[in-house]
């Protein structure tokens, strides 16, 4: 069995250690010791996901301008930059419609006790009312409160959610433009410190690749060795993490499903029999993603390319994000996944992929999409076609502004259900299953991200043959 087992590729592995962690969390809790679990077996999960986004930043500064002088005329750049921009926002368009057309279709939030939504329907019209400054008290219409001020609702029971609430009331009260701010970085030391900044450092390594060729070569050369040399670097600590990963991810289940659980296994099951069929919907549309638009994209792509050896090729990737639920995390194995098995030159994934773990994320707004129209249902809030095209642009915008780290989304989630006049504290209600979910859309979007630099390495003509 060992034997075996040490003979079986990484991303075997990876799901050994998964599977372990699950059911070890599950016999941890059915003894009463999940808390043991939560204390001595999940800080190391937590060490895996710190180490690998140690690692994430400064591989993505050096691969990115190992990348840019591997170019062998800058203007390649604009025309890559475009291609990677236009053909991220059809992944991600695609992806909202799959999930509007399966939510419209399968009506989750119809599917719960009718009594239960014709209460939830009464809160939605004290919210609306109370935000216009009335209060409905018996079907009788007062005044809510002296200043008229909106009150917040939101439901009694669940999660205190005013840290993610605040963040979004953050990120929308920005200007317009605010995303281009953000894009440079006003300190660089700062920036790499910070995963959430990975788009300035992104913008940084650019412009540093660009005016690195532009320099006579005998100031060039040295710098550019010395960034061949870091980046072989940090691959190689990937390499040396990654042997330790099927306990990492071990600790990583058992940590998540012990939170979840506690000292009751039953629990679990009791809060996805609550939202079955939203969870269903959603897992069913990331689904459609992974097994089937983004492996027939790229077995047609590559001749030669078999779903088994799509799925061998991006498995460690894979296994990765839905392990972390952190597309930043994952990203240096992406990296090695599609340099290494899908044969995509590191001039090209060296900055499509960073770009893509930060912008784009099929998997986040396919799931957007689909809780929007879920909360509305459960709600029996009727959205017009207009409303749902609101929707798609922005899950859309949601997605791109989403950090590449755990429960990202969710925070997003807030803005586009403000932007379709619905009450942005009901993700309280999606929230139980959205650590679950989180791990499902990851994996999407680190799928996309691959298949999308594989595209665009073909449009070039350096897909390297099998
Ligand atoms: N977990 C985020 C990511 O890293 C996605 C999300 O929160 O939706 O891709």
């Amino acid at each position: 069995m060992w034997k075996k087992y040490k003979k079986s590729p990484l991303h075997i592995k990876i799901i050994a250690g998964l599977v372990a962690g699950i059911i070890f969390a599950v016999v941890s809790s059915a003894l009463g010791i999940s808390q043991f679990t939560v204390d001595w077996i999940d800080p190391f999960g937590t060490i895996f996901i710190r180490a690998l986004k140690m690692i994430a930043v400064p591989l993505v500064l050096f691969s990115i301008i190992k990348g840019i002088t591997g170019l062998h005329d800058v203007s390649k750049l604009g025309r890559l930059g475009l291609k990677t921009i236009l053909i991220y926002l059809v992944t991600t368009v695609t992806a909202v419609s799959i999930g509007l057309a399966l939510v419209n279709t399968v009506q989750p939030g119809k599917l719960v006790d009718e009594n239960q939504r014709i209460e939830n329907r009464r809160a939605y019209e004290n919210w609306v009312a109370q935000k216009d400054g009335v209060e409905l008290i018996d079907g009788e219409q007062k005044v809510a409160s002296e200043s008229g001020e909106a009150v917040e609702s939101k439901p009694a029971s669940g999660p205190d959610l005013s840290d993610k609430m605040e963040q979004a009331k953050k990120q929308k009260e920005a200007g317009p433009l605010q995303f281009l701010v953000d894009m440079v970085p006003g300190n660089l030391f700062l920036s790499l410190s910070n995963n959430g900044l990975m788009l300035q450092v992104i913008c940084f390594a650019l412009f540093f690749g660009v005016c690195l060729l532009s320099i006579e070569k005998k100031y060039a050369k040295p710098v550019i060795d010395f960034v061949d040399g870091m980046n072989e670097v940090f691959l190689k600590m990937v390499d040396v993490i990654m042997k330790a990963a099927p306990f990492f991810v071990f600790a990583l289940l058992a940590g998540v499903v012990s939170k979840m659980a506690g000292d009751d296994p039953g629990k679990v099951i009791e809060i996805f029999k609550g939202l079955g069929w939203y969870s269903l919907t959603v897992v069913v549309g990331l689904a459609a993603m992974v097994f089937g638009i983004y492996p027939l994209v790229l077995t047609s792509l590559k001749k030669k390319m078999s779903y088994k050896k799509f799925f061998k090729a991006l498995g460690p990737a894979q296994m990765l994000a839905f392990s972390t639920s952190s597309s930043a995390a994952t990203l240096p194995v992406t990296m090695e996944c599609v340099n290494e098995n899908l044969k995509v030159p590191k001039s090209i994934s060296s900055f499509v992929l960073p770009i893509g773990a930060t912008v784009n994320m099929d998997g986040t707004s396919l799931y957007q999409a689909v809780a929007v129209i879920f909360l509305a249902q459960f709600h029996m809030v009727d959205l017009t076609l207009g409303q749902q095209l609101m929707i798609i642009l922005t899950a859309t915008l949601a997605s791109i502004g989403s950090a590449a780290v755990p429960s990202a989304g969710l925070i997003m989630l807030i803005i586009v259900l403000e932007s379709v006049g619905l009450n942005p504290a009901w993700i309280a209600i999606i929230f139980p299953v959205d650590r679950i979910l989180d791990m499902c859309r990851t994996v999407v979007n680190v799928t996309g991200d691959a298949t999308v630099s594989t595209i665009i390495a073909q449009s070039e003509g350096e897909l390297a043959k099998d």
